[in-house]
């Protein structure tokens, strides 16, 4: 690998991608792990020819018309890349690559937690035993939807959604979605597939979300849309929280017209809607789906796989632009 190559690495990854990392570049740290701000991340990469991003270091057009002439690849350590103006950096010549595929299972795995966890109630109750506020057992404590036989929708049937359907199918849900194609039979697993997210939402007992946001996609789930949900819903969301009118699903939250959201993923993150600090029924993680020590290190070493295709010539693996 080209020693010569400096990288920016945004972030604390991971020690063994941080290890790889400075054995094959000429790597800038931020041991400190700071979140820094446009101009600070636009400042710091001066003298490096990439970057090694996350989803929380955003690149709209403004940042990529700033960088430095001298940066040529931008890997993020993430599936997700809305936080990166594609078009912006090909206009600039500038690789991007993400890492799709290595954190299908463990997103799927919290997708299924959510889904668990919101059902069962699983914050009301850790929160009442934590409080000594348990007095008993009642034959009607905390009762929810058992998830045998009920519709789960999933919208976006990429890996983690076609994982988190294999889970869900071991639970005895039915499963259903809608994909911008139809997967092949194969891959379908006998899942239904509907033409419109809409009347997808019509079936979903429960529904995930599952797809990339797109500008289309921005507050996909709105006041419109959760009203066509069954009623007693529940909302699952590993994806990304812009796809959730946050206001919307506060007040279905609050009227019990969705009977209970689990979300990983907000808008504005960390600064979440406060509104959802006080509702018992949203069971809340903060955005670590792909957090397994196995996952975060393979999207590192993608992401590095990515850069080293890139810097000795070869063609990316997960490329972007
Ligand atoms: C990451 C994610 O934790 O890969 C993604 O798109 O949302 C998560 O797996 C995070 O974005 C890291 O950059």
């Amino acid at each position: 690998m080209p020693k010569d190559i400096k990288l920016l690495v945004t972030r604390r990854y991971p020690a063994d991608v941080l290890a790889r990392a400075g054995r094959d570049y000429t790597c800038t740290f931020n041991d400190a792990d700071e979140l820094w701000s446009d101009d600070e991340l636009i400042r710091r990469a001066q003298g490096h020819d990439a970057v090694l991003c996350s989803s929380s270091n955003k690149f709209p057009s403004d940042v990529v018309a700033a960088l430095p002439g001298s940066i040529r690849m931008v890997a993020t350590f993430s599936v997700g890349y809305e936080h990166i103006d594609i078009n912006a950096c090909k206009a600039r010549g500038i690789a991007v690559s993400n890492t799709p595929g290595v954190l299908s299972d463990a997103t799927a795995d919290m997708a299924m937690l959510l889904l668990l966890a919101a059902s069962r109630r699983a914050g009301e109750a850790e929160r009442m035993m934590r409080a000594d506020a348990w007095t008993g057992w009642t034959p009607t404590q905390l009762l929810g939807p058992g998830l045998q036989s009920k519709r789960l929708g999933v919208l976006g049937m990429g890996g983690i959604g076609r994982a988190l359907a294999a889970r869900a199918r071991a639970f005895g849900m039915e499963i259903h979605y809608h994909n911008r194609s139809r997967l092949a039979p194969e891959l379908e697993l006998g899942a239904v597939y509907h033409e419109s997210p809409e009347a997808l939402l019509s079936v979903s007992d429960f529904f995930s979300l599952n797809c990339p946001l797109s500008p289309e996609m921005h507050y996909f789930l709105d006041a419109r849309r959760i009203e066509m949900l069954p009623h007693g819903a529940v909302v699952v969301n590993t994806a990304r929280g812009g796809l959730v009118d946050d206001a919307a699903m506060i007040a279905a939250l609050k009227s019990g017209r969705v009977f209970a959201a689990g979300l990983d993923v907000f808008e504005g993150e960390p600064n979440i809607d406060p509104g959802y600090r006080g509702l018992d029924n949203v069971f809340m993680t903060p955005h670590t789906g792909s957090a397994t020590v196995e996952t975060r290190n393979a999207m590192g070493f993608k992401a590095l796989d990515n850069l080293d295709a890139f810097f000795t010539g070869n063609e990316l693996p997960d490329r972007l632009a």
